[in-house]
């Protein structure tokens, strides 16, 4: 494609052609989108994200999203790229986009691991992990689950496994995958103010905050509850499609060392891992979702981001 008009928002994509369109936007609206890097995969990918911002006030809260973490799931890095196209090609003609733009910075990762995005790709549609080997730990199995691998309270314990043959594989180390590592450096270097992290993964039409590793609710959890509650009203408000809010260990199952728990851990106020359409293996799809369903989960997403940055801004 030559330009961002080319681009299909509604089909899926390669890597490659995600990166090429991530830089036309930038070279295209430059005065609110920028490409950033957040370090090299294991294979030697670059790790790339987009920055969206209006310049229009100095000091403004951030939102990241992490999107594509899980190989498989490829309606996240496409529900990704919906909300970054419409947030950055609406920009001045939609006030409720224009809104989100001037009042936040919003930083986008819509491919978090490339190399299992490419092997899915090109190999194993099924693909979950990380690409990344140690030889002289096990010489057949590959990949860490990058959402076991972040380090914090309960690293390695339920509901992750620390056999390199498992599906949730936590890694050798905590941020022992260097995507990980990057995007956690990335944010405690670059991201100030973080209010809202979102990490979004297919399928079950959840909304899911911390903790994982414990069914134990955090200090702030009615309030995350409420922002949850709005933003899944805002959802079937805008498709008709009912999400369940609830915490990770309660309503989906233990999980530890994931984003989440880590982002709670550093304080940021609103933390949820979002699965997305569709709800449940709905005639088999699960994580081949056709892409017709592109679009109505790109419209679910936008809803319940613009609802919780409504939030942000009144508490
Ligand atoms: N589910 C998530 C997993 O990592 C999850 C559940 C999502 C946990 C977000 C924490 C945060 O197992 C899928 N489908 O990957
Ligand atoms: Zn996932």
């Amino acid at each position: 494609i030559e330009s961002v008009a080319d681009f299909k928002v509604h089909s899926f994509h390669n890597y490659d052609h995600i990166e090429h369109f991530l830089e036309l936007l930038a070279a295209e609206y430059p005065d609110i989108a920028t490409v950033f890097h957040v370090g090299n995969t294991f294979e030697g990918r670059q790790l790339t994200g987009i920055k969206i911002g209006s310049k229009l006030r100095r000091r403004k809260p951030s939102v990241f999203i992490d999107a594509g973490i899980h190989a498989r799931e490829w309606i996240a890095p496409a529900a990704a790229l919906y909300h970054i196209h419409k947030l950055v090609t609406e920009y001045g003609t939609n006030t409720r986009v224009s809104g989100l733009v001037d009042k936040f910075d919003w930083y986008i990762i819509p491919v978090a691991n490339p190399d299992g995005y490419v092997y899915s790709f090109e190999k194993d549609r099924l693909w979950r992990k990380t690409r990344s080997r140690n030889v002289t730990i096990n010489k057949w199995c590959v990949g860490t689950d990058a959402n076991r691998n972040w380090g914090g309270r309960g690293w390695g314990e339920i509901g992750a496994n620390r056999s390199p043959c498992s599906n949730i594989y936590a890694g050798q180390t905590p941020f022992s995958e260097p995507e990980v590592l990057g995007m956690k450096e990335f944010i405690e270097k670059n991201v100030t103010d973080l209010k809202v992290y979102i990490s979004l993964h297919s399928y079950g039409q959840l909304f899911l905050s911390p903790w994982g590793y414990t069914s134990d609710k955090p200090a702030n959890h009615d309030d995350q509850r409420e922002a949850a509650r709005l933003a899944v009203e805002a959802i079937k408000d805008a498709t008709g499609r009912v999400y369940q809010h609830g915490t990770i260990a309660e309503i989906m199952y233990p999980a530890s060392g994931t984003s989440i728990d880590y982002m709670q851990d550093l304080g940021v106020p609103y933390i949820y891992g979002i699965e997305l359409r569709p709800e449940d293996m709905e005639d088999s799809y699960g994580f081949t979702v056709p892409k017709e369903q592109i679009e109505p989960t790109g419209k679910e997403l936008f809803a319940a981001l613009a609802s919780m940055a409504d939030y942000v801004v009144e508490h």
